[in-house]
């Protein structure tokens, strides 16, 4: 007999291939729950070490920051603000194969499946080191899942190779019975440290327990609302996109912030939230837009944002003539690099939000503290989660998507886009049909919009009202349809005169360009 037959008796000559399959199967499994063991108690310990250390978070926000820009783009594009659900379920499915992988190797070669778990125990540690909020203890919950995970691997595989376990107390359990303790504990293990970081949270209750201050002044004009059945135009904060690398949304609670202001300055300043609430605030209506949308897409919103006007903050610091950049960082990690000038500039009003449609932020929007600048994409300016603000310059430092392929600087595109008819709707009627939807060129502002039926000429459509140029403005037109199948296309021309360019452009590396158009069957 070979070496792997005396091991192996039941593969020994004459086995029926349905045995192999199935023992193949348990092996699998055997894999899988060790792994989800591992995770389980990983996550639990995560409650204590920070929701960053998890191995499961830790591993996938290293995802995120290694994914090369065509991937996230592609990400953001096809699944919007669900991309991290997306990110999840492919993790799962990945996981999940290697530690069936594992559990063969296990089985039939050990000690290599337990290698194979190390490893993934060394990724997990490596990944939860290298976040930006690690600390000490980061490494602690991937180590004590991956030891609690390879005792399981071990055992399991060793019972399902129809040995003998030494200890007595699993002995005298099946395998089926130990694969399933070992599959309760992992998920019960795994669904407490999930519970625990979205509910019984500090930050949660200290944003509850924030009173924003009045404003000193307040927006002019809060609604243009023309046609109801467009996007509001004031988005409400549970409808506003959500773009960012935080896999669990990073949780500062109101006492523990502080902002530091720092670098090329005459004074640091640092300051805490109950000392910013005491500032004048200002409240604004302001279009964010994430640089990732594409012609027609709704990675964008519009609030009215109470905060802090920047400008103030840094003339107390004293800003350095020559610099001219500010590199903002947020509770995690991620940083933008926002040209100076648009930050002092005394007619655009780019402030420390606190408040987002008369609430505290909401903890995904950015919780206690985030920056909102009219005219720059989100990934240039809005940093959520901020807790620091350095002055320096665009030749020294280079922000999170710069380095990622994504260009420096991030003005807003010229865009519209079509939002009634709806696309892939119902035949509409005959007769009169409105037509409608949002333009945005935020702080330029947009002067008019206009739509072609087919190949017809250009025509003007009717603008609603808004209170600055800082928000988008929302159009409609009254067509007289025929029966058939018509193409519409919009275009905006802002303020300067510049009209809206039909030349298609990709998201990357600065903003999608291209006309929004839709063919809407009438009859
Ligand atoms: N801390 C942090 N802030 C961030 C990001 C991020 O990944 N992390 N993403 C930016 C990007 S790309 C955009 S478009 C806006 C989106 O803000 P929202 O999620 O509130 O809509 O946040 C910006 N601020
Ligand atoms: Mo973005």
């Amino acid at each position: 007999m070979t070496k792997e037959l005396q091991e192996r008796p039941e593969l020994a000559v004459g086995e029926p291939e349905s045995r192999t399959t199935k023992s193949g199967r348990r092996r699998a499994l055997a894999g899988l729950v060790s792994g989800i063991l591992a995770l389980g108690i990983g996550d639990l310990i995560a409650i204590w070490t920070g929701q960053s250390s998890s191995p499961y978070l830790a591993v996938g926000s290293a995802v995120v920051d290694a994914m090369p820009t065509g991937l996230k783009e592609f990400a953001i594009t096809t699944f919007g603000s669900f991309d991290k659900l997306a990110l999840f379920v492919v993790m799962a499915v990945v996981i999940a194969a290697l530690l069936a992988v594992a559990g063969m190797v296990e089985s039939r070669r050990r000690p290599y499946g337990t290698v194979m778990f190390y490893l993934f125990g060394a990724i997990g540690m490596a990944a939860a080191w290298t976040r930006a909020d690690a600390g000490v203890l980061s490494p602690l919950p991937t180590l004590l899942g991956i030891v609690a995970g390879v005792l399981a691997l071990r055992t399991l595989t060793t019972k399902e190779r129809g040995e003998a376990v030494k200890s007595s107390l699993l002995a005298r359990r099946s395998f089926v019975q130990l694969l399933g303790i070992g599959a309760a504990a992992g998920g019960i293990a795994f669904a407490a440290g999930r519970a625990f970081a979205t509910t019984a949270r500090k930050a949660v209750s200290s944003r509850e327990s924030v009173t924003l201050p009045e404003p000193v002044e307040r927006e002019r004009l809060q609604t243009g609302t023309q046609v109801d059945v467009l996007e509001p135009f004031q988005t409400p904060n549970n409808d506003f996109y959500r773009i960012d690398t935080a896999l669990q949304v990073p949780q500062l609670s109101a006492d523990e912030w502080s902002l530091r202001v720092h670098g090329m300055v005459d004074t640091e300043i640092t300051m805490s939230f109950a000392e910013l609430l005491k500032l004048p605030m200002i409240e604004r209506m302001m279009t964010l837009s994430c640089v990732s949308n594409p012609v027609g897409g709704n990675l964008v919103g519009n609030a009215l944002w109470l905060g802090y006007p920047i400008r103030e903050l840094l003339s107390k610091a004293g800003v350095h003539y020559d610099a001219d950049m500010v590199l903002s960082k947020s509770s995690d990690g991620f940083t933008a690099g926002t040209p100076l000038d648009t930050l002092t500039d005394s007619d655009r009003d780019a402030i420390l939000a606190v408040g987002m449609n008369g609430e505290p932020l909401p903890m995904e929007h950015g919780f206690p503290v985030r920056m909102v600048v009219p005219g720059l994409y989100g990934f240039v300016s809005a940093t959520k989660w901020l807790v620091d603000l350095e002055v320096t310059r665009f030749d020294r430092k280079v922000a999170y998507w710069t380095t990622r392929g994504w260009s420096a600087r991030g003005p807003v595109k010229l865009s519209s886009r079509i939002e009634v008819p709806r696309s892939g709707g119902n035949p509409v009627q005959p007769g009169p049909v409105v037509v409608a939807g949002t333009a945005w060129s935020p702080h330029v502002g947009i002067e008019r919009v206009e739509l072609k039926l087919d190949s017809g000429p250009w025509q003007p459509t009717e603008l609603a009202a808004a209170p600055s140029t800082d928000t988008w403005r929302q159009w409609r037109f009254d067509w007289d349809a025929k029966p058939g199948s018509h193409r519409l296309t919009v275009r905006a021309i802002d303020t300067e005169g510049v009209v809206q360019t039909s030349s298609r452009a990709a998201p990357a590396p600065d903003g999608a360009t291209g006309l929004h158009s839709r063919t809407v069957t009438v009859g």
